[in-house]
């Protein structure tokens, strides 16, 4: 595996950061997840518009530009001669002294990963999945915006840890308010009578990019979409679940906090998006080959 790393492609052996590194004394920085198939890196320029707006809200300077960040990124795909892989871009505050000020870091690091991924058993596409709220909150967006994709994931990973001991793989968290805000690494729609509902963004969710693609999507398939404030309440009594992200795609969801969603199946609408999903990734994104 060849590895970017600050300009330079290195082995998995020689791919190393300094314990210096704010990214891990202090989780200062910010990262992407993105995907490529069939020879296509799907939505990069929204990827990397993305890592340029988590970075700009944290003062971090991206020591490339948009242009070469995406030209790294392919680069980094090719190198690995991969078709279907997963990219993982990391930007962090760089080496520093010890003490939290980032002004000590001159040089923010950059590093790009492509390998694979598979975050849920593949059996649970076809069966769906449960989910469970957990009492771990959203982080407030005027605390840790979670618009923005940092290296700080304890919010979302102590929400993990209890949808884990709860015997299931994600978690609803829901904001101070008590309003859902999306999952642990995945942004959650239902559908109620024909619509398509899912949290707005102040409600403490990303800005995901598989989340725009369903939205863009249902409406082509004449789906109406709507962003209000969901509670526990609209879950339960959904007719469909479904989340999505870069690395999940699109799970159908068929019981929440033990209650069984609609027909306790994965609903039609969910499947006739899915499709509609799949077949866009197959065709559309920025070529690795043969430009
Ligand atoms: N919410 C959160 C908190 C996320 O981290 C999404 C929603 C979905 O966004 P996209 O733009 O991917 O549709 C994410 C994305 C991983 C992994 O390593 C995490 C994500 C994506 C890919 C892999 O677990 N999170």
């Amino acid at each position: 595996m060849k590895i970017y790393l600050d300009g330079k492609f290195c082995s998995e052996r020689d791919a190393k950061v300094s314990v210096f590194d704010h990214g891990l004394l202090y989780g200062d920085g910010v990262f992407e997840g993105i995907r490529a198939y069939n020879g296509r890196v799907f939505k990069l320029k929204e990827h990397i518009d993305r890592l340029f707006y988590s970075a700009k809200a944290i003062l971090l300077d991206i020591p490339l530009t948009h242009a070469q960040m995406m030209k790294a990124t392919v680069d980094t795909i090719r190198a690995n001669k991969f078709r279907d892989c997963y990219v993982r871009l990391i930007v962090t505050r760089g080496v520093g002294t010890l003490g939290l000020n980032p002004r000590s870091c001159k040089n923010p690091s950059v590093i790009i990963i492509a390998g694979k991924i598979q975050i849920y058993p593949a059996e649970l596409y076809a069966r769906g999945m449960d989910i469970v709220t957990v009492p771990t909150v959203r982080n407030l967006h005027s605390a840790v915006n979670p618009a923005i994709k940092s290296l700080n994931y304890l919010n979302n990973i102590l929400a993990k840890i209890e949808a884990n001991n709860a015997g299931v793989e994600e978690a609803v968290m829901l904001n101070a308010e008590g309003f859902v805000s999306e999952c642990t690494a995945d942004n959650l729609f239902i559908i109620k009578q024909g619509v398509l509902h899912t949290p707005p963004n102040y409600a403490g969710a990303l800005y995901g990019i598989t989340r725009g693609t369903v939205m863009e999507l249902a409406e082509q398939l004449g789906v109406k979409v709507s962003e209000t404030n969901l509670t526990r309440y609209d879950l339960f009594n959904a007719d469909e679940c479904f989340i999505t992200g870069t690395g999940a795609e699109i799970m159908p969801v068929i019981k929440i906090d033990g209650r069984i969603i609609g027909t306790g199946k994965p609903g039609p609408l969910s499947l006739k998006l899915i499709e509609a999903y799949h077949a866009m990734t197959k065709v559309s994104g920025e070529p690795i080959y043969n430009k």
